[in-house]
């Protein structure tokens, strides 16, 4: 409060009171100066040393397995596990807390982001391979957050393993069920027929309910969960995936200081199968609500006869980095509402990754668009490595344009560069 006093008036009033007081106010009055230096050290080492404040929360958590907590918020039964070596977020976290991560681990600003993975606790293995290179190639030096969402609880093997794997704020969301599950007004004998067509056509995933549970809960709903929804941006990441450069720099700020809000690495065609009607869907929603098209949109990405059918083309979605206000706003939840009252995400198996590629060219500026070309990504069976052999370099990547989906005929990264340049 008297920081701001020239330092004559402070030694002033020191000096005069220590005269005057009697010796046992003496002894009030050096104890209270003690707490007031504790209190200002503690101040100054949370600020300018981050490990000094995941310290001290990290033993605020009692270290054994009845700490975990469980927690029903709105519709949705959340658990966090807490750690003995990190540290552990509830959901929503208070804003006095969101403050104190805005610096990351390196001391430099921070986005509000997250690094968010959907799992089964069946991938233990593949989820723990992805974080590792991630966290060693990118998060050990900025300390985001991951959220980790789940139809059903994390086990506590699950829990513990990756816990101790990542250094920062982990937390494990289990998600609502009416987020998840094929609801009831869809015609399940419809569903079923259609599942069995693509049985028989030998589409992938063509018979699977959970596949399009993820698919659709992708689409319209992670964003909502939660342990999300305090957050702006993410970075989506899933099990068994490859990062084979050093991302040296923070993406999230590069996208919010570069109005960008959707960020990608591969981009290929859809099986037709999958998106049968998905297409007249969508020009139905622009036909009756032309106003959500940005003037400037990436049209030219999906259609090649300007908008007359779906050329396929989609940015692969299990690698996005952007921002979730695409999707909480007006625009595409208004598209999400009229997909999913066509019922197409289980009468046919329409993907999170043509859906939100379609929101993003048709809702924002194709500027906004960006192609992450720096950051070397596998998903298994494709890659994406860096083009230029001076930025493979920098980044020091461990791939080469071997085997660079961005090559292929299958890839849509061509025609992105043209939409881009037009
Ligand atoms: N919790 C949960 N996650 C799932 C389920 N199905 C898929 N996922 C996750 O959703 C993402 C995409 O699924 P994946 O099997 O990799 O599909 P693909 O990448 O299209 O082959 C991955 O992060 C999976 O871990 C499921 O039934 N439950
Ligand atoms: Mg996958």
């Amino acid at each position: 409060m008297s920081s701001w006093l020239p330092l004559h008036h402070n030694e002033f009033y020191t000096r005069s009171v220590r005269h005057r007081v009697p010796r046992v106010n003496r002894t009030v009055l050096w104890l209270g100066l003690a707490v007031t230096f504790l209190f200002s050290l503690h101040s100054l080492l949370r600020h300018l040393r981050p490990e000094y404040n995941l310290t001290i929360r990290v033993f605020r958590w009692p270290t054994g397995n009845e700490s975990f907590v469980e927690f029903t918020d709105q519709n949705a039964a959340v658990s966090i596990a807490p750690s003995p070596t990190t540290l552990s977020l509830s959901a929503p976290i208070p804003s006095a807390t969101v403050s104190e991560y805005d610096q990351g681990t390196n001391g430099t600003r921070r986005a509000n982001a997250a690094i968010i993975m959907l799992v089964r606790n069946s991938e233990l293995g593949n989820a723990l391979s992805s974080v590792k290179q991630l966290e060693e190639r990118f998060n050990k030096r900025f300390g985001y957050p991951w959220v980790f969402l789940n139809e059903v609880p994390f086990t506590n093997e699950f829990k513990e393993k990756m816990s101790a794997a990542i250094s920062g704020p982990v937390s494990f969301g289990l998600i609502p069920k009416e987020h998840w599950y094929q609801p009831d007004w869809i015609d399940e004998e419809k569903a079923a027929a259609g599942r069995a067509e693509m049985v028989a056509n030998d589409v992938v995933y063509g018979g699977s309910v959970s596949y399009r549970n993820m698919c659709r809960f992708n689409s319209g709903f992670f964003y909502r969960h939660p342990l999300v929804q305090q957050y702006k941006w993410y970075w989506r990441v899933e099990p068994g995936v490859s990062f084979f450069c050093d991302t040296d720099y923070d993406p999230f700020l590069y996208m919010e200081e570069n109005d960008k809000v959707y960020g990608f690495t591969i981009s290929l065609y859809e099986w037709p199968q999958t998106v049968a009607t998905l297409w007249d869907a969508v020009k139905e929603f622009v036909n009756e609500n032309p106003h959500y098209l940005d003037p400037d949109n990436a049209l030219a990405f999906l259609s090649d006869d300007d908008g007359g059918s779906y050329n396929m083309c989609h940015f692969w979605s299990n690698f996005e980095i952007a921002n979730m206000e695409l999707w909480r706003g007006e625009a595409y939840s208004k598209f999400f509402e009229h997909l999913e009252s066509k019922g197409g995400f289980y009468y046919e198996r329409w993907g999170d990754a043509p859906v939100h590629s379609i929101g993003a060219a048709l809702f924002a500026r194709k500027d906004q668009i960006h192609f992450f070309d720096d950051i070397g990504y596998q998903h298994p069976p494709f890659r994406h490595c860096p083009h230029l052999p001076s930025v493979r370099k920098a980044k020091n990547c461990s791939c080469s344009s071997v085997g660079n989906f961005d090559y292929n005929r299958d890839s849509c990264l061509n025609l992105w560069r043209q939409v881009e340049m037009s």
